[in-house]
Order: structure tokens, then C-alpha cells, then sequence
């Protein structure tokens, strides 16, 4: 599909009355002629790589001026796709920047599929693999967090990791190789060496593939259901958290009716906080569709916060309610109003709970105050398991760990081969299939398919 036509599509977000700048690039070997077709630049200004033209944009046939605008010619290979580069920089908004991508397209490039520009830089050799689906994450980053990571990828974090794998895994295929056609003039075999070494390897690649399970959490983000009885503050945790009146609070029970839903980001991971209807047995037949659905967000939720009235100690009704969770979710118990027992002077009523049956409340907090708040965020971030994310130096997505896991269940393959002591062309199947998924993940044996795959996922114009 990469060929030598020229490709071009608005690089930059397209929305109407916003972006006072927008970029329209054109990849390809007709890039320049393009460019020149369409642009006149007044005065002494010289058609030189890498420098800035100003001038416009016009119809090449009527003459119109279309937008005021600036040009940047990159010619190969010094370009982000490798290929000779134009970039437009006319003005924003929905109506010039679309007039001019009319004109490049007339003019005779080709709209640019999804990832395309992206595409071409990993065919000329300009990034690998890795690098280029950073740059989608990066894009697509949704908290600093995230972009923190995909800019790790960027830098080259993951390839240099699974080269140094794949360095170790190409010592000892060598080595085993030599074996095969030259055993008698080498010196013994150092086979606890050699398995070692895979073992080394397998769990390296292991370990990066559970990180990477991590890392989707920043990347993604989690969806969080606060559910509980009626009345134990579910609104107000989320007004608190969200910094806004988002959902509705009063003081009678069964307030909340329907799904209400917050983006926020803490501590750097975007997360969906869901508010529902307080779930108790009624007649009322709005409330009890709303229940119905807070029955649906709790099946749904990647984390639970069951939330509970200190006041009123956990209950039976809490009881009932955390016996009904789906099997498997387990909830972070909240206790809620801490400063009103503080107030009463009451001691936590968790007597009674001791008695109704034994809950542990994960954390206490005022959702009104805001005390308990930090405890609340960090016990929150352990149970959607992003609590100790500083330590990751990367970004690994989906595609790449599912490879790194397939390899390392390849080296298993070799490892039993060792333990059996098989002919080492049994060792040497396994090792190769292993390294040919390492290669795959960093993109250094392109197969059409895999290119497709990673690039479609793209949006258009990066
Ligand atoms: N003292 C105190 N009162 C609180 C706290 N949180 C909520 N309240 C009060 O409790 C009442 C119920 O709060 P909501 O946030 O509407 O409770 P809810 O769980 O959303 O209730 P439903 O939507 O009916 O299920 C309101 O009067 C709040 O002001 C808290 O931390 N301390
Ligand atoms: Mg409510």
C-alpha cells in the first residue's frame, strides 16, 4: 500500500471557531510541485529545506485567495515521514483549512488513511515500530501521566529494552547454532548458562508485559461506581472529587434517580466516576429503574465504592447490599460523615458492624469536609492498581504485550527441550520463535499485516 504517491490530510484538530492555526501536511515526492502550485510567497523569499515561507494560498486557476498562510518545506530525508514534506500552516477553524486541503487534493495528492504519515516514517527507516505507536498514545494521552509514558516510548525506552532481550536470546541462538553444524571444534556446551539465560530473558519479557497492564490505566482509565444505600453521601463523594456540582444533594433519601458521570484525573489517571441512585427496596417506579441501573454500573465498573453512613454504622441494608455485589467484585469500603461523629463524639459505630457481620472499612472520610480525601484518592489508585505507576519507564500497549508474553511462552518451548536434553535444533525452533515476536513488536520485520493493523488504529493526518 506504500507507494510513491504523495498522501496529505489536516494534521492538527479540526473544530469549528477553534484553533487560530491549523496544518495541513502533504507527504511525498509530489509534495514540493504541490506546494508550489498553490502558494505564491511575495518578494526575495527562496524555496529552501527547512525554512519558513510566508505568503497565500491561492486558486490556481481562478486566482482567489483562499487563507494567508506559511509554508515549511522539508525535503528527504529530513522530514518526519523520510519523504519530502510540505506543511501548510493556514488558519483554523472548519471553513480555510478545509478549502485548502480541496485545493492540495485537486492539485493531485491522495487523502491520507489513518496513520499513514506515521506509516511511511517507519518504512523510510525514520522510527521503529515502537516510536510510532508512542506517537498515537501520545496524542491520545488523557493525562499527564499517560503522556509521560507514551513520551518514554518516544525517546526509544521500549525499543532499547526488548533489543537488550533480544541481544541476549541472538548470544545464545548463535552459540546453539554453531553447535548444530560445528559441535566437535567447539569447547562443551555451558547448558546451565544457556538455560539461565532464557529463564533471564522470559522473565524480563514477563515483567514488561504486566507493566503494561499498568500502564493501561493511565492510558485508558478506569471506570469507578459509587454505589450504597440512599442518603450515605454517593453525590457529595463525587461533587467533592469532581470540585463541582456535578449531581444534585439534598437531604431525602433517594435524590439521585439516574447515572450521573464524571471525568476526572487523579494524581495524573483519568478516571469515569459514576454517581447512582441510592439502592433500597420502593414502589416508586422512577427510583426503581434508577436502581436498575445502578445494578448495571456496578457489573460494569473496573472498581467498586461501596459507600456507608458512619452515623448510622454499617447496617443491615449495607449488609444485604454487599452481599448482592456480582461474585468477584470486591469493593473498597468507604465510611462517610466522619465529622459528624466526630461532632457527636460518638466512637465509630463499627460495635454494631462486629455484630451484623464482619466488614472492614478500607477508609473513613467527610465528604463534606474533604477530610479522609488523600487516604481516599491513594486506597482508590491501589484498587484500580495504579497506585504505584512512578516506577514505570514506559508505555506498552496491548499489541506489544500480548508479542512480549508470546514470546516468553516460546521460550518455554526451549527451556523443555533443555530439560530433555533434545538435539539442539529443538532448542533453536523455539528461540527463533520467540525473536521473530520480539522483532514483530518493535516493528524490524514488517510483515503488511502487522503494519495495517498498528496503523489503522491511527487518526488520519499523523
Ligand atoms: N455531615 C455530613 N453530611 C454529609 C456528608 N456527605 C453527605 N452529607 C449529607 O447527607 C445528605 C445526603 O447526601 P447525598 O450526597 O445526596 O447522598 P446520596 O448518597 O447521593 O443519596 P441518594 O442520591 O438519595 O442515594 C445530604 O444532606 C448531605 O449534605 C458528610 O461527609 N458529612
Ligand atoms: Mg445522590
Amino acid at each position: 500500500m506504500v507507494g510513491e504517491d504523495t498522501i496529505a490530510a489536516v494534521a492538527t484538530a479540526v473544530a469549528p471557531a477553534q484553533g487560530s492555526v491549523a496544518i495541513v501536511r502533504i507527504s511525498g515526492p509530489e509534495a514540493e510541485a504541490i506546494g508550489r502550485r498553490l502558494f505564491r510567497a511575495p518578494g526575495r523569499q527562496t524555496w529552501d529545506s527547512h525554512r519558513v515561507l510566508y505568503g497565500h494560498v491561492e486558486h490556481p486557476e481562478s486566482g482567489e485567495r483562499i487563507d494567508e498562510a506559511l509554508l515549511l518545506l522539508m525535503r528527504a530525508p529530513r522530514s518526519f515521514t523520510g519523504e519530502d514534506v510540505v506543511e501548510l500552516h493556514c488558519h483554523g477553524g472548519l471553513i480555510c483549512v478545509q478549502r485548502v486541503l480541496e485545493l492540495v487534493l485537486a492539485a493531485g495528492a491522495r487523502p491520507a488513511g489513518p496513520g499513514e504519515f506515521s506509516q511511511r516514517a517507519v518504512l523510510h527507516g525514520r522510527m521503529d515500530l515502537t516510536r510510532a505507536e508512542a506517537v498515537g498514545q501520545l496524542v491520545a494521552a488523557r493525562s499527564r501521566r499517560a503522556a509521560q509514558l507514551a513520551m518514554a516510548g518516544l525517546e526509544g525506552g521500549l525499543q532499547r529494552r526488548i533489543d537488550a532481550q533480544r541481544a541476549r536470546l541472538l548470544d545464545q541462538l548463535a552459540e546453539l547454532e554453531a553447535r548444530v553444524d560445528f559441535e566437535e571444534d567447539l569447547p562443551p556446551f555451558d547448558g546451565p548458562g544457556c538455560v539461565a539465560a532464557l529463564r533471564q530473558v522470559q522473565q524480563a519479557l514477563r515483567a514488561m508485559a504486566e507493566e503494561a497492564g499498568r500502564a493501561e490505566r493511565y492510558r485508558e482509565g478506569l471506570t469507578v461506581a459509587i454505589v450504597g444505600r440512599p442518603n450515605v453521601g454517593k453525590s457529595s463523594l463525587l461533587n467533592a472529587l469532581a470540585r463541582q456540582e456535578r449531581a444534585i444533594v439534598t437531604d431525602l433519601p433517594g435524590t439521585t434517580r439516574d447515572l450521573v458521570e464524571s471525568e476526572l484525573v487523579l494524581e495524573g489517571v483519568p478516571l469515569t466516576l459514576l454517581d447512582t441512585a441510592g439502592i433500597r427496596a420502593t414502589s416508586d417506579p422512577v427510583e426503581r429503574l434508577g436502581i436498575a441501573r445502578s445494578h448495571a454500573a456496578l457489573a460494569s465498573a473496573d472498581v467498586v465504592v461501596l459507600l456507608y453512613d458512619l452515623l448510622a454504622g454499617w447496617t443491615p441494608e449495607d449488609q444485604a447490599l454487599l452481599q448482592q455485589l456480582p461474585e468477584g467484585v470486591v469493593p473498597l469500603v468507604v465510611g462517610n460523615k466522619c465529622d459528624a461523629l466526630a461532632a457527636t463524639g460518638t466512637s465509630p459505630a463499627l460495635s454494631e458492624a462486629a455484630e451484623i457481620g464482619p466488614v472492614q472499612t478500607d477508609v473513613r472520610i467527610s465528604a463534606l469536609s474533604g477530610a479522609g480525601r488523600d487516604a481516599f484518592v491513594a486506597a482508590l489508585l491501589q484498587r484500580c492498581g495504579a497506585g504505584d505507576g512512578a516506577g514505570l519507564q514506559m508505555a506498552l500497549n496491548r499489541r506489544q504485550a500480548d508479542l512480549a508474553s508470546r514470546a516468553a511462552a516460546a521460550l518455554d518451548g526451549a527451556l523443555e527441550a533443555a530439560a530433555q536434553q533434545l538435539a539442539w535444533d529443538f532448542w533453536t525452533i523455539d528461540l527463533r520463535a520467540a525473536l521473530a515476536l520480539l522483532s514483530e513488536l518493535t516493528g524490524d520485520d514488517l510483515s503488511e499485516a502487522v503494519l495495517e493493523r498498528v496503523f489503522s488504529r491511527f487518526c488520519i493526518g499523523k
